[in-house]
């Protein structure tokens, strides 16, 4: 058990359950991000509902969404720092670990803070179907993005995550990886995305995805449906160029937006204190 706040203690070890020989590929760092991202993704900036405070996916409303298929995973890798750190809560634990995973995968720093509570109100749970659906094209992708207050470049980047991971059959029904080394943070996935011959591939379940090479080779890549609407749409097109060529500048802005991100949903005085949500009781503060 390490002293209450002592964020610094979390994060080595969050560190060190990364490595994970009989998982994917060896790592636990994409899925932990996914974790991050899904719980702060719901957001919605009109009602202010969903958001990363709250940790709503232990919840099955939440919990129980396809859309988060798989993320159970995540959660159960981070079982024993939660049961080591008791004072932590899940709502800080989930969005620290996708911060620390991408910087041990070799991404960027990106700043953090704690203070999430694990209290959420039934009205402040979210109604499922606020995760983007990878079947769509970029008005999809605006729509869900915009309600989370995030931009045109801010969606490019942000899904630059992709270069994390890959896609299970048994999750989501896609199937794949996007690059060649998914356990590396980097900006690959742009300069894929531009430089390979993507065609449609249809799978056996009858989803439809995007593939790069025959169907039987082993070293195939792909790419979703929303992530080619970003090289097809010519207002995502340009900053989809940008971060291929330019990595500084990627991951200067991926860590700005993860950042902003993480803290949908959540207010702060000048010394970091959440002010929206009664820390000590539980609550939100109308
Ligand atoms: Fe994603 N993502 N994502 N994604 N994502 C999947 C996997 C991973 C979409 C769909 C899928 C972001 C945006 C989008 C990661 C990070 C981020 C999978 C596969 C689908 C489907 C899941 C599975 O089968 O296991 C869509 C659609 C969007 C969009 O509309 C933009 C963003 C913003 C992030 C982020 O982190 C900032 C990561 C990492 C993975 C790999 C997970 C794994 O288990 O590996």
């Amino acid at each position: 058990m390490s002293q209450k706040g002592d964020f610094g203690a979390v994060r080595k070890d969050i560190a060190k359950l990364l490595h994970q020989p009989e998982y994917d590929d060896g790592s636990a760092g994409p899925v932990l991000v996914r974790l991050a991202w899904h719980s702060c993704g719901t957001y919605d900036s009109e009602t202010d509902t969903g958001g990363s405070n709250g940790a709503g996916m232990r919840y099955e409303q939440e919990g129980g969404d396809p859309a988060n298929a798989g993320l159970q995973h995540a959660r159960v890798f981070l079982e024993p720092v939660k049961e080591k750190h008791a004072w932590i809560t899940y709502s800080d634990l989930w969005t620290l670990a996708g911060v620390v995973a991408i910087k041990e995968m070799g991404g960027p720093d990106i700043p953090w803070q704690g203070g999430r509570t694990d209290y959420v109100g039934e009205t402040k749970l979210p109604p499922r179907g606020r995760l983007p659906d990878a079947a769509q094209g970029s008005d999809h992708l605006r729509f869900i993005f915009n309600r989370m207050g995030f931009s045109d470049q801010e969606i490019v980047a942000l899904s630059g995550a992709h270069s994390l991971g890959r896609c299970h059959a048994d999750r989501s029904g896609f199937d794949g990886p996007w690059v060649n080394n998914p356990t590396r943070f980097s900006n690959q996935y742009y300069i894929l995305l531009l430089s390979l011959q993507w065609r449609k591939k249809k799978l056996p379940s009858g989803i439809e995805q995007f593939t790069n090479y025959d169907e039987d080779s082993e070293t195939a890549l792909m790419m979703l449906p929303t992530d080619m609407a970003l090289r097809n749409d010519r207002a995502f097109l340009p900053f989809v160029e940008l971060y291929a060529r330019n990595k500084e500048r990627f991951f200067a802005d991926f860590s700005k937006v993860f950042e902003k991100l993480s803290e949908l949903g959540i207010v702060r005085d000048a010394d970091g204190n959440i002010t929206n949500v009664d820390v000590e009781f539980g609550g939100y503060i109308s």
